[in-house]
């Protein structure tokens, strides 16, 4: 999703620090109340773009209700703007990575920055007045629309605009060149399509993320996993400098909002509290952690079958190179590894896929044709004219899926270089579930143009992935042989919780770690031993090889260094077994959840829309009420759709020593 910048915080990547720098300097806006006119002021080349309340609002003027009414219409109005710029711009960049296109987008950013740092300060004027609720949660919304806050100081906003361009551009340019008689490249060149790539030399070229990640998905070969995870690893130790020093100038810019730290900017999209907030992360936590910890002994089990117990140790974390997943966050991809019963029906529709001749256009229009049967919208026809759906061969585009609304009305879009596998048409229902919400809440004012919180906007598209059951498949085409009966329903629920359940510590523990970065209680020197106390202490994993504070393995996934906060994905992993249980019983579902699919149910689709239209315009416990008639976010929708599967994990490791 784009719009709350989950994919990306700094569009402009790649450009030079003294580049970026010069183009923030001249500035001088946000330190006072009315900015000094200069050459690069973003007000100044666009007319009618200069703040309406830093022409009418003095700082010692008294202050009334229908004001703050008239300065909020005002910075919506303004906001809109220069957020389509920097949208339009964004596309353009990460579509077509160029230095003029990075150099531009990295403009438009700065410019949002600069406005939105602004007109927070003049926002502080209405503080304390008896405002309506709307406009209170407007102004709420205002300080809290920024990722990462801009310092008060013009010089430190254009440093810091520059490090996470750099940090961005780093991990989107980032390649590595296998060792030249190593059996990642053995493994590797036995597809010609990596012949180019292979012809590298240390430091010049090599493969790409998603050719690593295939590998890691497919292979079973451990040395080449092995190198394929320590050369990714490689890229990131020399974004750690930076890093910090984007930490010290992001926690200037939320002291100046009133934060404490960034982290605590962060939490504070909640409507509660931050400290409520990072409590509430650790009672969902503790809620799904006894199920998370029995399939980690399960898969554990069945690893050392396949790579023997010298390497998956008894009640030792499980090697993080072995679970087909460059970051061990989902393990989907080792199924076939794990599958509880043999030959019980296929829970995979990737070879049908295949064998059927799909296409991008197709994978898309299939998962478009999953929210029309709801009785939703169809895409409008300007989305498949302006969408990316393939991986160009000519350019460099940044291929991480993300869905798009550049004009915050309906122009809407996804970038994704998609594959013809199980996995990337659940992502497709993940990508198209944002396009949809922003397509639902398009009429609302533009800081309600949101998901009740971003967890929400997470969750959309995957509670309908959630009806692709095997059963939905075969209606469709896509699955030969049913899984069925009880093995069958353990094999399913297998893949499932493979994908969903061995995702939440993970989803937890990225901004775990970063929450204490910004905090200061992780100092530079224990950046990676804090990372990996967290890896091991909450997901099992261990590092394929030592580490230390030479190393920087945070920055080797992407939402570290393109600062996208994390948390989002763990609630969404949450909500999304909580909308699906609710749809469920609201169309009369009858049977075990993991058998329901609202597909074709229009009813249901008329409960998802009433949902979307709210954006963020109410509380999200609201939103979560309207829908589910629950008042918080809880682990039992999820515990109940896995109830059958967790009765036969805890049969199969009942005689093993479990943990770590
Ligand atoms: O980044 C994403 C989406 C874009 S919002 C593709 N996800 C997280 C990740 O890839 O790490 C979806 C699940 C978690
Ligand atoms: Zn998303």
């Amino acid at each position: 999703m784009r719009r709350a910048r989950p994919c990306s915080w700094f569009a402009g990547a790649g450009l030079g620090v003294a580049a970026v720098a010069a183009a923030l300097v001249g500035c001088g806006g946000g330190a006072g109340w009315r900015p000094a006119p200069c050459p690069n002021c973003a007000e100044q080349r666009y007319p009618g773009s200069v703040a309406p309340g830093e022409e009418q609002i003095e700082p010692d003027t008294e202050v009334s209700a229908e004001e703050a009414e008239r300065f909020v219409a005002n910075v919506e109005k303004e906001l809109r703007r220069f957020w389509i710029r920097r949208e339009r711009a964004g596309w353009l960049q990460t579509n077509f990575i160029t230095f003029d296109t990075e150099s531009l987008a990295a403009e438009t950013e700065k410019d949002a920055m600069d406005y939105l740092r602004r007109v927070t300060k003049q926002a502080r004027r209405f503080e304390g007045l008896k405002l309506d609720a709307a406009l209170a949660r407007k102004l709420k919304l205002l300080k809290l629309a920024a990722t990462l806050p801009p310092p008060g100081d013009p010089a430190k906003t254009a440093e810091l605009a520059a490090i996470a361009t750099w940090l961005q551009s780093a991990y989107g340019k980032a390649k590595y060149c296998p060792k030249p008689d190593g059996a990642l490249r053995r493994a590797l060149g036995k597809d010609k399509g990596n012949a180019e790539a292979l012809a590298c030399a240390p430091g010049k070229g090599g493969v790409s993320l998603d050719v690593l990640v295939k590998l890691l998905a497919t292979s079973r070969d451990e040395e080449a996993l092995r190198e394929a995870w320590i050369g990714w690893h490689g890229i990131s130790p020399p974004m750690r400098e930076k890093y910090a020093r984007y930490v010290e100038l992001g926690n200037d810019g939320a002291k100046q909002l009133g934060f404490g730290d960034v982290g605590e900017l962060w939490r504070s999209g909640y409507d509660m509290s931050p400290a409520q907030f990072r409590a509430e992360a650790d009672r969902l936590y503790a809620e799904v952690r006894p199920f998370y910890e029995e399939l980690h002994c399960y898969v554990r089990a069945r690893l050392r079958e396949q790579y023997g117990a010298k390497l998956v140790g008894e009640k030792a974390p499980i090697p993080a190179h072995l679970l087909g997943n460059m970051w061990s966050q989902s393990w989907g991809n080792v199924y076939p590894l794990v599958e509880p019963f043999k030959g019980q029906g296929d829970v995979d529709a990737t070879a049908s896929l295949v064998k059927q001749k799909y296409d991008e256009l197709k994978m898309a229009r299939l998962g478009e044709a999953f929210f029309t049967s709801l009785g939703l919208d169809p895409l409008p026809q300007t989305f498949w004219e302006r969408s990316l759906f393939k991986k160009p061969r000519d350019r460099e585009v940044v291929c991480h899926a993300s869905a798009w609304d550049v004009t915050y009305s309906d122009d809407l879009r996804i970038k994704m270089c998609i594959e013809m596998t199980d996995e990337d048409l659940g992502t497709i229902h993940h990508e198209l579930g944002h396009n949809y919400y922003f397509h639902y809440y398009r009429d609302q004012p533009v800081l309600f143009q949101q998901g009740a919180n971003d967890g929400f906007h997470e969750a959309l598209g995957d509670t309908i992935a959630l009806s692709i059951t095997p059963a939905y498949l075969k209606r469709i085409g896509l699955l030969d042989k049913l899984p069925e009966g009880d093995k069958g329903t353990v094999n399913f629920l297998m893949k499932m919780a493979l994908d969903k359940v061995a995702f939440l510590p993970f989803g937890k523990l990225i901004d775990e770690w970063r929450w204490d970065v910004f905090a200061g209680k992780t100092p530079a020197g224990q950046y990676n031993q804090a990372w990996w106390d967290l890896r091991t202490r909450l997901q099992g994993i261990a590092p394929p090889l030592a580490r230390s504070e030479q190393d920087f393995d945070p920055g080797a996934k992407y939402h570290v260094p393109a600062n996208v906060p994390y948390i989002r994905y763990f609630l969404a992993f949450f909500y999304q077994f909580q909308f699906h249980r609710a749809l469920c019983r609201a169309i009369g579902h009858q049977g075990p959840l993991h058998t329901c699919s609202i597909y074709g149910n229009k009813q249901a689709g008329e409960k998802l829309a009433a949902m979307m239209r709210l954006g963020a315009s109410q509380p999200w416990p609201e939103a979560l009420a309207a829908l589910t008639g629950e008042s918080q976010a809880s682990g039992s929708a999820l515990l109940e759709y896995f109830a059958p599967l967790r009765d036969w994990l805890r049969q199969q490791i009942a005689q093993q020593s479990c943990g770590w």
